[in-house]
C-alpha cells in the first residue's frame, strides 16, 4: 500500500481543547468520498482525515475518469459547487483557470474531475497532520469500544474514531463471454462499415453515441430498451418555489403523480415547463422517499421509475441536437424491446430481443454490443459490504435495494441499532435517500455528516 506522506496518529479521542479532533477514515476516494473529506476538514480545523483509495487519482471515481471531452455534465455548472456553503465555488475555480465561467454552461465531466482532485490540494488538506491519504483498498471493517478498525488490502490495520463508506456504485459484473462489452470500456476501432447494438437508452447511452460520432464512426447504431424512451433534454427553466409545507409527504404514488402534474401546469401556466417542476420537488425527493411505506416505493420501482429518471436526469441541449441530427439522417435508430440473449457470433454479437408488446422475439447482428443498461450492480459486488452484511454490521433495506440507512446517515446494523461510528455518503445510501447520487445532493449529506461527527451536531 503506497502512503502519501504524513505521520499515522490514529487515535480513539475525541475533540476538545487539549486533544486532537476526530480522526474520520473515509473509505471511497471518488466525487463522495472528496465531498465528505472536504466538509469535515472545514468544519473543524482539529478533525483528521484518512482517505482510502485505489484508483490513482482521488476525486474521479466513476463519473468523472471520461477522458472523452464531449461526456458533459447533466446539471449546469451554477450548482455543480463541491461546497454546501459556497455556492460559486465551482464557478470561481472555473473562472481562476481562465475558462468560461457562465452558470449554465454544461462543462465536461473530465473538468469537473480536475476540480474534484484539485480540492484536496489546498487549505486544511495540504497539512499532512490532518489528511492523509491511503493508495489501497479497505477489506474490512469492525467496531470495537475503542473505535473503528479498517483493514488494507496490505495487510495492515487503522483504528478510527469513525468510518464513512464512500464506495460508490457496484459494477454489474462483465458477462463471462465478454459478448457485450461494459460501457465504462473505451470503445475498441470500428471498421466503417461496423455496426453497434447499445442496450440502455439512458445517459449513458447518450455518452456513447457521441463517442462513436467523434470517433468518425460512420456505421448505423442501434439502441434498444423496453420503451425506447430517451431522457429528455434541458431547457431554461423559471424557478418555481416551494416549502415543505407544500409537498404532500407520506401520500401514496398515484397522489404524488397527481400533484407533480398539476405543479407542472402551474410552472406552464407562469410561462415555464415541466421542468420547472421537476426543479422545485428536487429539494425534497429524499424526505418524500423517507415518507413513504415500503409498498408505495416498490410501486414506484416497478411503474415509475423510468419515467422520474428521463425527466429529472436530463441530457445537455447540445448532446440531444447531435442525437437527433443523427437519428435523421439515419446512422442512429431506437428500438423499443427487451434484449433476452446475446451471444458472440463469427462477425461480432447476434441479440435475440422480444419487440414491445409482440409475443415472438426476433434476432439482430451487430459489431459490437454496449451495455448502456445503467448502474445495476448490487452492494454485495463490493466485497467490503458484503463483508459488513455478513457480519451483521451492516443490514439490507427491506425492499433489498441496498444498505438500510438512518435519516442521518448512520449505517443500521442486523440488530436494528444505528451505529454510532459507521456512516455511508452517496450512492451507497441510495435505499434510504433514492435521489443521492448527483452532486448537490451529495454535497447537502457531506454538509451535515461533519456536523454530525466532527461538531457532534444533531442533523
Ligand atoms: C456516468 C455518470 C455521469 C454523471 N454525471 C453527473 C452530472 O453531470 N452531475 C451530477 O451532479 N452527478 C452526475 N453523476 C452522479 C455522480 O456525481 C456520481 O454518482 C458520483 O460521482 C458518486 O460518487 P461516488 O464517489 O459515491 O462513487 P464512485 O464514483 O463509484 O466512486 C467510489 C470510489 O470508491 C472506491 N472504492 C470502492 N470500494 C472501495 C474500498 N473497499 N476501499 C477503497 N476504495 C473503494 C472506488 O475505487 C471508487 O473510486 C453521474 C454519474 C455517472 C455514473
Amino acid at each position: 500500500m503506497k502512503d502519501h506522506p504524513g505521520p499515522d496518529r490514529s487515535s480513539s479521542s475525541g475533540p476538545g481543547p487539549d486533544r486532537p479532533g476526530p480522526h474520520v477514515l473515509v473509505v471511497g476516494g471518488g466525487a463522495s468520498g472528496v465531498l465528505a473529506t472536504a466538509h469535515i476538514l472545514r468544519s473543524d480545523p482539529s478533525a483528521r482525515v484518512t482517505l482510502v483509495e485505489p484508483r490513482d487519482r482521488i476525486g474521479l471515481g466513476l463519473a468523472y475518469s471520461t477522458p472523452d471531452q464531449n461526456h458533459l455534465l447533466n446539471v449546469r455548472a451554477g450548482n455543480m459547487s463541491a461546497l454546501a456553503d459556497d455556492p460559486r465555488h465551482f464557478l470561481d475555480w472555473l473562472a481562476g483557470k481562465g475558462q468560461d465561467s457562465s452558470p449554465d454552461r454544461f462543462v465536461s465531466r473530465r473538468v469537473y474531475g480536475e476540480y474534484l482532485a484539485d480540492l484536496l490540494s489546498t487549505g486544511r488538506a495540504q497539512r499532512p497532520a490532518r489528511f492523509r491519504r491511503v493508495h489501497g483498498i479497505c477489506t474490512g471493517l469492525s467496531e470495537n469500544p475503542a473505535g473503528i478498525v479498517a483493514s488494507f488490502d496490505d495487510g495492515t490495520v487503522q483504528l478510527a474514531d469513525h468510518a464513512i463508506l464512500a464506495t460508490g456504485h457496484s459494477l454489474p459484473r462483465p458477462a463471462a463471454d465478454r459478448a457485450i462489452q461494459p460501457a465504462w470500456d473505451p470503445i475498441p476501432s470500428l471498421p466503417s462499415d461496423a455496426s453497434v447494438l447499445i442496450l440502455g437508452t439512458g445517459l449513458t447511452m447518450v455518452d456513447q453515441v457521441l463517442s462513436l460520432l467523434d470517433s468518425g464512426f460512420e456505421g448505423r447504431i442501434l439502441a434498444i430498451s423496453r420503451r425506447g424512451l430517451l431522457p429528455r433534454a434541458h431547457r431554461p427553466t423559471i424557478p418555481l418555489r416551494l416549502g415543505p409545507q407544500d409537498v404532500p409527504f407520506g401520500a401514496p404514488m398515484s397522489a404524488l403523480c397527481r400533484w407533480l402534474r398539476s405543479l407542472a401546469r402551474e410552472a406552464e401556466g407562469k410561462g415555464g415547463t415541466w421542468r420547472d417542476a421537476m426543479d422545485a420537488v428536487r429539494p425534497f425527493v429524499r424526505r418524500i422517499w423517507r415518507s413513504l411505506p415500503p409498498v408505495e416505493r416498490a410501486r414506484f420501482l416497478r411503474h415509475g421509475q423510468r419515467w422520474w429518471d428521463i425527466h429529472r436526469h436530463r441530457m445537455p441541449p447540445g448532446s440531444e441536437a447531435r442525437l437527433l441530427a443523427a437519428m435523421a439522417d439515419g446512422q442512429f435508430t431506437l428500438l423499443k424491446g427487451d434484449v433476452l440473449q446475446v451471444h458472440p457470433a463469427a462477425s461480432g454479437i447476434t441479440a435475440r430481443y422480444r419487440p414491445y408488446r409482440k409475443a415472438a422475439t426476433e434476432t439482430l447482428a451487430a459489431t459490437l454490443a454496449i451495455d448502456a443498461r445503467g448502474l445495476r450492480g448490487r452492494p454485495t459486488d463490493s466485497p467490503l459490504l458484503a463483508q459488513l452484511l455478513d457480519q451483521g454490521t451492516a443490514r439490507w433495506d427491506t425492499l433489498r435495494i441496498g444498505l438500510d440507512i438512518a435519516n442521518d446517515g448512520s449505517v443500521i446494523r442486523a440488530d436494528g441499532t444505528a451505529s454510532p461510528r459507521l456512516s455511508a455518503i452517496g450512492p451507497v445510501s441510495r435505499a434510504a435517500f433514492w435521489e443521492i447520487t448527483a452532486i448537490p445532493d451529495i454535497r447537502e449529506q457531506a454538509a451535515s455528516l461533519a456536523r454530525r461527527i466532527v461538531l457532534g451536531q444533531v442533523v
